[in-house]
């Protein structure tokens, strides 16, 4: 269980919420299976650089708003937030529903603060309590924002996990637009059935994470949507997110993205530690000691893998992307803990 971010509102500081997780001395721990520290880096397929899209904007900002970015899972909702803002402040895989938290990301535009709101994707699956009170934050998001992008992957058919969305748009009057994602793709069959309801929505354009397709058009159509008004964050801050909850979901991303069936929704992750200090070679080394907490044994099992491969695994990519977002070297100190009142 990662700290959530702060939440969404305007000019919500509200103090983080200490996680209050089960003590550590009630489970059963599994230490051991460390991240090596001198692993080769392995490329990252679903982190790409953090670059920035545009050069720093310095205009004194005159509007300022909150933009929701709603759709079904794997549209790239979180994807687009993080090449937008040039800086991956929201995890992504190919699972369905990676995001649990309303993550923002802030960027300027021309004298506008647009502050996009990733939220959690809707999901048809069976009924579990995890994906109910996803949807629940995915609608709650939506309260007192000022624009709503609506993500869509024309890939797929149009099915009911969209129907979820405009279902959950129907109950809100603020502008939309529609995005149509994953332009980078050739073979996009549905998407003639998406523009044949651009009616409901201000304007409806093309876009793609991965090659920067129509990234700035959809800021300059949402700048002209915000109430005038002061900044919501201070001039540099990208996210609402602090350290600690990054890191969390760095390691969480990793479970996503090397376990399978329902493991990743069966975990979370629980932050012991994050120390600055100096490393053997006098340089700064950061010093994280974290646990995957898994709800039951099997799954602990599944985890570690043959031989310690899966858990090794895991450690070397999420150190990877914690050094490359930490900016120093980091110690991963991973642990594996069953915690049988597990509800992620
Ligand atoms: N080809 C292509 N793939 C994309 C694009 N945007 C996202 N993806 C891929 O789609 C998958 C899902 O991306 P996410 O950004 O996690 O999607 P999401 O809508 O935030 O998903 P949830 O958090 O589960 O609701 C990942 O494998 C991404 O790499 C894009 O523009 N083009
Ligand atoms: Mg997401």
């Amino acid at each position: 269980m990662s700290t959530p971010p702060r939440q969404a509102g305007r000019k919500s500081r509200a103090t983080y919420r200490k996680h209050a997780g089960p003590k550590q001395d009630q489970r059963r721990s599994h230490r051991g299976e460390r991240a090596p520290q001198a692993a080769p880096p392995a490329p990252s397929p679903q982190t790409p650089p953090p670059t920035p899209l545009l050069p720093p904007d310095t205009t004194p900002v005159t509007r300022a708003g909150l933009v929701a970015f709603i759709g079904r899972t794997n549209v790239g909702k979180s994807s687009l937030i993080n090449a937008l803002v040039g800086s991956k402040v929201s995890i992504v895989t190919p699972k369905p529903q990676t995001t649990r938290h309303p993550v923002h990301g802030v960027i300027a535009r021309t004298g506008s603060q647009i502050v996009l709101v990733d939220t959690p994707g809707f999901f048809q699956t069976h009924k579990s309590r995890l994906v109910d009170r996803l949807h629940e934050r995915a609608r709650a998001a939506l309260q007192g924002i000022d624009a709503v992008v609506h993500v869509v992957d024309p890939t797929r058919p149009i099915g009911a996990e969209d129907e979820m969305v405009v279902e959950a748009l129907a109950a809100i009057t603020q502008p939309r637009i529609l995005c149509l994602n994953k332009a980078d793709l050739r073979h996009r069959p549905h998407l003639e059935a998406w523009a044949a309801r651009k009616a409901g929505y201000t304007t409806v354009l093309e876009t793609s994470a991965h090659n920067r397709t129509g990234l700035v058009a959809l800021l300059d159509a949402l700048a002209p949507l915000l109430p005038e008004g002061p900044a919501l964050y201070p001039a540099g801050e990208i996210t609402n997110v602090h350290r600690e909850f990054r890191i969390a979901e760095i390691i969480r991303e990793k479970v996503y993205l090397l376990t399978d069936e329902e493991v990743p929704y069966r975990t979370a992750i629980e932050l012991d530690k994050v120390e600055d200090r100096a490393g053997r070679d006098g340089q700064p080394l950061v010093h994280v000691k974290a646990a995957i907490l898994v709800a039951a044994e099997r799954y602990k099992g599944m985890l570690i893998g043959a031989g310690g491969r899966k858990i090794r695994e895991i450690g070397i990519a999420a150190r990877q992307d914690l050094e490359a977002l930490l900016g120093r070297q980091v110690f991963l100190d991973l642990a594996i803990l069953v915690d049988p009142k597990l509800d992620p």
